[in-house]
């Protein structure tokens, strides 16, 4: 058996990397499926591969005269989001991971998968699926290949990155890639894990069928090993949208903002400038991770990785993301929305009337009224990166673009005014360190708590917290052109649970604040917290406020930071020693500036 295996491997095989042919017979002795088919990215591929899933019920296909390329797949329900308490990385030392992470010894975990995986695709299929990250050629390009037994993963990693024969072309018979590894399993959560190793890059995800799970290029490659291999490259793999900012003069000025997971990041980088912004342009590079590098003229460039979006549906609309609408309307894979009578899709916060009947996301009729979401709020949307009418022209470039802004941003209800500029980088480093939030859909778990989210990389930094906090400090020593940082909140709300910011488009305020901060245009006021617009420098005309809303968004509340600084004090304690002390030096600073 195993021979056989090993003779199919090779000589269907695409490639001559033998690196590559004797990993793939290893993973499929081990796992022992039927067939393997080597993915090449073409059409024709994507026409079989999709005709496979309609056939055996992964995929629904949607009205194809409203959706054209349009399916929808619903998983299973007990695997809809990120699981953080079963991702694990398995670095030799415990202490290399951190006390954020979740630790496994490499060896006990590849023994405990191993189990698992063994003869886990027997009946099944083996895709590979060679893939790139970043734009096919560029020097920070990284490959991966993944092995998986999902049809629905070998269809989304088509639209997620550059996949199939040019990434393979691009790897040649180099032994340089990542080694992916998944199988849907019996979709069990106590048999469910997502292992990282970075010595070895390689990723091994067993028992889920969700998004950031089995995507192997999305979270697992591209932030936790990344994040890993950017702190001993000198480079930065950060959970951030990449967007270009036009000005009506035609200049135009990058910025990338690291918001956590569903707090807004895809709407940033898709944002349509209201009315009142006549002549300028947002432009999308990336909608939710950056790798950023030193230039050789010394400033922070940044691309995108991905070729696709992974996007949050509910909350979408004609009026929030019309660009996403646009995107979304022909060629995208639907996960866990609602669907329509007549074969479209529906989901909570779309535009228009709420339908008298639907199939919800588990595929169950549901009646207008019921106290159930008929699709699940963390269904996502697949989709190519070239459907975006607000696509950067600089969304391929290899060098990607000059980064001169930096935003951290979270969800918080109090306590973080809308927005306000770094005094340094350190200081700014520290804003992005202290970053609260509270939890979302995107996770399993409870939806609404603070939780510290430093950069917004808890659930993606591949190693120590501490060092990474340290490597991003350590940046500014190759550095010479230092992008700003700033901070935002667009979801403080009033004493009813009213968002006191209107958001989404009415965000170029802000943006167009923090240009003009960039380019040097317009004089700031310092606080306790940091340098914020003065009386007037956010403009709010057209705007439908309360009078009183701008001054409480923007507020800064002593009794709250009181809190605010305790619930800091626990996070850096968890660092223990790691906890950097130029971070440190800024949190005193903080206290006394704040006499707390
Ligand atoms: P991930 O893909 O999980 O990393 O999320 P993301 O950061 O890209 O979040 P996304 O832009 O998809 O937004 C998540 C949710 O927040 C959606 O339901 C949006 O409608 C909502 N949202 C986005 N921007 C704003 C905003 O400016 N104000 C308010 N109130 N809600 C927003
Ligand atoms: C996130 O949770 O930050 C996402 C979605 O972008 S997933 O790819 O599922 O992690
Ligand atoms: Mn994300």
């Amino acid at each position: 058996m195993a021979s056989t295996q090993r003779a199919a491997v090779t000589s269907d095989a695409p490639t001559k990397n033998v690196a590559l042919l004797n990993w793939v017979a290893r993973c499929a002795q081990m796992t022992q499926p039927d067939r393997i088919i080597w993915c090449d990215g073409s059409e024709a591929e994507k026409k079989r591969l999709t005709e496979q899933a309609v056939k055996e019920g992964i995929l629904i296909p949607l009205n194809q005269e409203k959706r054209p390329g349009c399916y929808l797949h619903r998983s299973n329900p007990n695997d809809v989001a990120r699981v953080e308490h079963l991702t694990f990385i398995c670095t030799p030392n415990k202490t290399d991971a951190g006390p954020t992470n979740n630790w496994m010894d490499p060896e006990q975990a590849y023994t405990k998968l191993g189990l698992l995986f063994d003869g886990s695709m027997k009946g099944r299929t083996m895709y590979v699926v060679p893939y790139a990250m970043g734009p096919l050629g560029g020097t920070s390009t990284k490959i991966g290949v993944e092995l998986t037994d999902s049809i629905y993963v070998a269809l989304n990693m088509r639209i997620m990155t550059r996949m199939g024969k040019p990434a393979l072309d691009m790897l040649g018979d180099s032994e340089d890639f990542n080694r992916g590894l998944h199988s849907t399993g019996d979709v069990n959560p106590d048999r469910r894990y997502i292992c990282h190793f970075p010595h070895d890059n390689t990723i091994w995800s067993f028992g889920s069928g969700y998004g950031g799970n089995v995507l192997l290029g999305k979270k697992c490659l591209a932030l936790r090993i990344g994040s890993y291999l950017g702190r001993e490259e000198g480079w930065l793999a950060e959970h951030m949208l990449i967007l270009g900012v036009t000005d009506p003069k035609g200049q135009t000025t990058y910025v990338a903002a690291a918001f956590p997971s569903a707090c807004g990041k895809t709407n940033f980088a898709m944002m349509i400038p209201p009315k009142s912004y006549q002549g300028w342009k947002v432009e999308t590079v990336g909608d939710d991770i950056a790798w950023m590098r030193v230039g050789p003229d010394g400033r922070l460039y940044a691309i995108n990785p991905e070729a696709g979006y992974f996007g949050v549906v509910p909350g979408t609309n004609t009026k929030t993301n019309p660009n996403a609408m646009a995107t979304i309307a022909k060629d995208t894979l639907f996960t866990n929305v609602a669907m329509t009578a007549d074969g479209d899709v529906w989901w909570e916060g779309k535009d228009g009337e709420v339908p008298e009947e639907l199939i919800d996301w588990q595929g169950r009729p549901w009646k207008k009224g019921s106290p159930d979401k008929a699709a699940h709020p963390n269904s996502r949307f697949t989709a190519p990166m070239t459907n975006n009418p607000a696509l950067s022209p600089k969304a391929n470039d290899p060098q990607g673009v000059p980064i001169s802004a930096i935003i951290f941003g979270g969800r918080r209800s109090n306590t973080v005014p809308l927005v306000l500029q770094a005094f340094n980088w350190t200081h700014g480093v520290f804003l992005g360190a202290t970053m609260g939030s509270e939890t979302t859909a995107a996770a399993t778990g409870k939806v609404g708590v603070v939780r510290r989210d430093p950069m917004a990389m808890l659930p993606f930094c591949g190693y120590h917290m501490g060092d990474y906090l340290q490597h991003w400090l350590d940046m500014q020593k190759s550095i010479t052109h230092l992008p700003k940082i700033f901070q935002v909140n667009w979801f403080r709300q009033d004493k009813n649970g009213k968002y006191l910011w209107p958001g989404y488009g009415e965000n170029m305020r802000v943006l167009e604040w923090i240009v003009n901060r960039v380019h040097g245009r317009v004089p700031t006021q310092e606080t306790l917290l940091g340098w914020v617009p003065r009386q007037g420098d956010i403009p709010t005309q057209g705007l439908d406020l309360p009078p009183e809303a701008i001054s409480e968004a923007t507020s800064i509340k002593a009794d709250e930071w009181k809190s605010e600084l305790k619930s800091q004090e626990v996070f850096f304690e968890q660092l223990g020693t790691k906890a950097p002390e130029a971070l440190m030096l800024q949190r005193k600073l903080l206290i006394s500036r704040l006499g707390s």
